[in-house]
């Protein structure tokens, strides 16, 4: 459903891979472009440049992949991040050193959070590099390796095309890139890119579960579950970058099992099931799931990590020897671990064989209270976040940035086929806007809700105008709380000067970055706010909307971190 089409399948064989290319025409950016194109990608998203300028000329005389132009590579990055994170795979182009290191914090982000993006950089031609001149967008050195070992920390696999290894080294990232679901760098001099490939390979295969493996790993899980007199779940985002949802959801239907999920994993699967449970946030929230899912007999994790803001501040307790921790190609149940078996081979194999409980879920998922407040009342926390809990639909994609809204929103039951998404483990702020981009450019057809806070939206407030440039209709919530709330919670003293910011007139923006027929407001009251979001949810137009609040009007979840800084940062 959230897909736009199935690039996460594993790349195939075509025939053209397997001609004899050694006395090819096709130049080296068109192959790169051409297989690209094979696994599912049609957009390129990225910044121009003289040095990325072969790149970017394939790309415009291609009619197969389309150029998508951001204010900057660092918003370019973001979109490609929020784009990768709805059709599997996204692709990113940025000229030489200005260009990629701007781009680099956005990369680092896709790499935690497994975002498979092509990273396409420009580099100055091979006789320049060889005289080691001093050309513009280097450091005046006479190096020319430096950016990509700047690069290489935040990529799985990076590679330097040429004529001879371009087809190999193709076959090669492309395959890294689907192992580990994370960036890959593909630099390309610019006289090398025009130049005809003499070289060729085929796809890698992808990898394959050991048979004896996988068949001590499903025994063994399946004896835990008869076992356990308690179970339940955890499906997690990386379960998601797999492309893998369906395949959780019928484990999840065939054993019978509830679920919950931590903040990182925020449907993961529909939230409008009887199975679901609600959110587990260690101590911090939900202490019935809390309860519940600590006193499970077993556990099964699909695709999380045990990170601070998905443990509640590291106040989860789970027993590694009650857990069983299924991973892209591993699993682990309790202290063994089997290394060699596939995610998808175990859960088609545990959704065939699992004995089926026909219990009742043990809790019902909740979601926000009543909306509080109305007419000229201020808008507290209360008043805000169950009324964007209301607001949103059946199918809204909802990216929501690091700070307290995200925090707020983050419990809110969502509709049937909604989508959350946060960059939870990375946390940059600036985030949200471009990626609630991406995520519109990769499903134009649905809408997009983009929740930020006002000091995150200062970061990358230019990309608001990406979307009124193709026309796209998102609704774009900027909370102004007069700062940077989330900090002011954790920090010595709330009242330190760096927590304050410059007060922009945020419902100006989109008319002063070209969105025109734009809805704009800027609320202080419940009533206004009620009437704004009446507008906005006509659908017929876009939306941006100021959500002016007290400077402390912080959600439940913000409190409680501002309440455990301790457990947080394990002081
Ligand atoms: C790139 C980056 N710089 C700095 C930070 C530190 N930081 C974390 S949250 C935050 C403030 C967020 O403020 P705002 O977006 O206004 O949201 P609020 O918490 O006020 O709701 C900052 C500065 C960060 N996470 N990322």
């Amino acid at each position: 459903m959230s897909r736009v089409s199935a690039p996460t399948k594993e790349p195939v064989p075509s025939k053209k891979h397997l001609q004899d290319s050694t006395q090819s025409s096709t130049t080296v950016i068109e192959h790169v472009l051409s297989r690209l194109k094979d696994i599912g990608i049609s957009k390129v998203f990225g910044v121009a440049g003289d040095f990325a300028f072969p790149i970017e000329d394939a790309i415009g005389r291609d009619p197969g992949i389309e150029w998508v132009g951001c204010s900057n590579e660092l918003n370019a990055a973001y979109a490609a991040d929020g784009y990768g994170r709805i059709h599997g795979i996204a692709a990113l182009n940025t000229t030489y050193g200005v260009g990629e290191l701007s781009a680099i914090c956005g990369i680092g982000g896709a790499y935690a959070e497994h975002v498979p993006v092509f990273h396409l950089v420009g580099m100055p031609n091979l006789p320049t590099q060889a005289a080691r001149a001093v050309v513009h967008h280097t450091l005046g050195n006479g190096e020319f390796d430096f950016f990509r070992k700047m690069a290489e920390p935040v990529v799985c696999a990076s590679a330097i095309m040429t004529p001879q290894n371009v087809a190999y080294e193709t076959e090669r990232l492309i395959a890294e890139a689907f192992y580990h679901r994370r960036p890959v760098y593909m630099a390309l001099p610019t006289d090398v890119a025009n130049q005809p490939i003499v070289s060729n390979s085929a796809p890698l295969d992808p990898p394959k579960s050991d048979p004896a493996s996988l068949e001590r790993t499903v025994a063994e899980i399946s004896e835990a579950l008869r076992a356990a007199r308690t179970a339940c779940i955890l499906p997690g985002f990386l379960a998601n970058r797999a492309g893998l949802e369906d395949a959780v959801q019928a484990f999840v239907d065939a054993s019978g099992l509830p679920f919950a999920t931590m903040f990182a994993d925020k449907t993961t699967l529909e939230e409008q099931q009887a199975a679901y449970i609600g959110m587990y946030d260690g101590k911090l929230m939900n202490e019935a799931v809390r309860e519940f899912v600590e006193s499970c007999d077993t556990v099964v994790l699909i695709g999380t990590i045990f990170s601070d803001f998905n443990t509640g501040a590291f106040t989860f307790h789970l027993d590694p020897e009650k857990t069983i921790d299924i991973r892209h190609h591993s699993t682990h149940v309790g202290t063994k671990v089997y290394p060699n078996v596939e995610m998808k081979d175990v859960l088609a194999e545990l959704a065939r064989r699992v004995t089926k409980r026909n219990q009742k879920p043990p809790l019902q998922a909740g979601s926000l209270g009543p909306e509080k407040g109305a007419g000229s009342d201020p808008i507290t926390a209360d008043a805000l976040y169950p009324r964007w809990a209301q607001f949103i639909k059946p199918d809204d994609i909802v990216v929501t940035e690091t700070g307290t809204s995200s925090m707020g929103m983050a419990f809110a039951r969502l509709p049937k086929g909604a989508k959350f998404y946060n960059q939870s483990l990375w946390g940059a702020i600036g985030w949200a806007t471009p990626a609630a981009f991406g995520a519109a450019v990769a499903a134009p057809h649905r809408r997009v809700v983009l929740i930020t806070g006002e000091g995150s939206h200062q970061i990358t407030a230019q990309e608001i105008a990406q979307f009124g440039r193709r026309g796209l209709k998102p609704i774009v919530f900027v909370l102004n709380n007069s700062g940077y709330l989330i900090e002011r919670l954790l920090c010595e003293n709330p009242d330190f000067s760096y927590n304050d910011l410059a007060q922009w007139r945020y419902s100006e923006l989109p008319n002063a970055l070209g969105c025109t027929n734009w809805f704009t407001a800027r609320v202080t009251t419940c009533g206004e706010f009620d009437q704004a979001l009446k507008t906005a949810s006509q659908g017929d137009r876009a939306a941006y909307i100021e959500v002016v609040t007290d400077k402390y009007a912080a959600s439940p979840l913000a409190m409680k971190l501002h309440e455990s800084v301790k457990t947080l940062y394990q002081r």
